[in-house]
């Protein structure tokens, strides 16, 4: 006989088998999703890292997930699959995405950031943007470049872990929060997390090239303690996250400069484009839009990567 239900969170995902924390607990419990979860075809990830969830002991002391409770939010890679796509799940739940960038060494891609923005806003997370390796140049330059994006509502935080700068910082920023941590190969992601943590001991240096022609291929999913309290996740998938099933009016919205002045262009069907009396063109033209914020938009409306 089971013993009665409990509620914990799922730390881990591999395979089918689930590693939660029960409320309250410090060990893990292995445990499986129940049966009728499991009926029919699938065509998605039912459960994730990140996932509240209720289960039952079996005498083994292993778990049977038998529920899972709604999402704060997701984090969605559409997979192409020849019987359909299937919907993976890289995370739920999460607090706030940090999305990582190197001061130079490579130099920041705005465009990758400008669209991770835009699947965190869709998602309704939170964003930080941090920018490491601030030792490889004047901060007062970078601020004055990137300081648009504070302006407009996301955090910055300037980082060296080569000095040991700004890593206080945003270990208090990630403090009791579960994070996304995302961004392009090489700015220094696992670095920052051995900085920050010093026992994950996250290996620095080429792993992911490694992942990418297939070698040492982890097909697992796991949120990592963080010691002053929180989780966080290492999400690479978001350089391949699409914005599949985004409509192009819908994109005003995850622009935090340009969602309020629409309602000011003079034709309700605008397209931001070549109107006359578009606000979104005219904040471009008075700089109050960045025009490197209004191409990336422009790009994101027309569904190009
Ligand atoms: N100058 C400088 N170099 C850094 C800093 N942080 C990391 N690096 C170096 O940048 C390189 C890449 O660091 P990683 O931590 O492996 O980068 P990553 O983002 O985890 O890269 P992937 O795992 O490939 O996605 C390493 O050679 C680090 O030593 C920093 O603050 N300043
Ligand atoms: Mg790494
Ligand atoms: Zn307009």
């Amino acid at each position: 006989m089971p013993n009665s239900a409990t509620t914990g969170q799922i730390i881990k995902a591999q395979s089918g088998f689930y590693e939660v924390l029960p409320d309250g607990g410090t060990m893990m419990v292995t445990c499986q999703l129940r049966g009728r979860f499991r009926k029919g075809p699938r065509s998605g990830d039912l459960a994730a890292i990140g996932d509240r969830v209720g289960f039952f002991r079996n005498e083994d002391g292993s778990g049977m997930i038998d529920e899972i409770m709604p999402r704060k939010n997701e984090i969605v890679r559409l997979d192409p699959r020849p019987q359909g796509d299937y919907r993976q799940i890289l995370l739920t739940n999460a607090d706030q995405a940090i999305f990582v960038f190197a001061c130079a060494k490579p130099e920041p891609h705005v465009r990758m950031l400008d669209r991770f923005l835009v699947i965190a806003e869709k998602a309704r997370i939170p964003s930080i943007i941090v920018f490491n390796k601030a030792d490889l140049v004047d901060e007062a330059m970078m601020r004055e470049k990137y300081g648009y994006y504070e302006r407009i509502g996301y955090p910055i935080l300037f980082t060296s872990v080569m000095l040991g700068t700004g890593i206080e910082a945003l270990r208090a920023k990630m403090a009791g929060r579960l994070s996304a941590l995302a961004g392009p190969s090489g700015v220094g992601k696992s670095s920052l997390m051995n900085a920050i943590e010093p026992r994950i001991g996250v290996r620095v240096d080429n792993i992911s090239h490694f992942t990418e022609k297939g070698k040492h291929t982890t097909n697992f999913r796991q949120l990592l303690p963080l010691s002053g309290g929180g989780w966080v996740a290492d999400t690479p998938g978001w350089k391949s996250l699409a914005l599949w099933d985004t409509y192009p009016e819908e994109v005003d919205g995850y622009f935090p400069e340009i969602a309020p002045l629409v309602e000011n262009c003079k034709f309700s069907d605008c397209s931001h484009t070549h109107e006359p009396g578009c606000a979104v063109v005219d904040g471009v033209k008075t700089g109050q839009v960045s025009s490197q914020r209004y191409d990336s938009y422009l790009r994101l409306r027309e569904g190009q990567e």
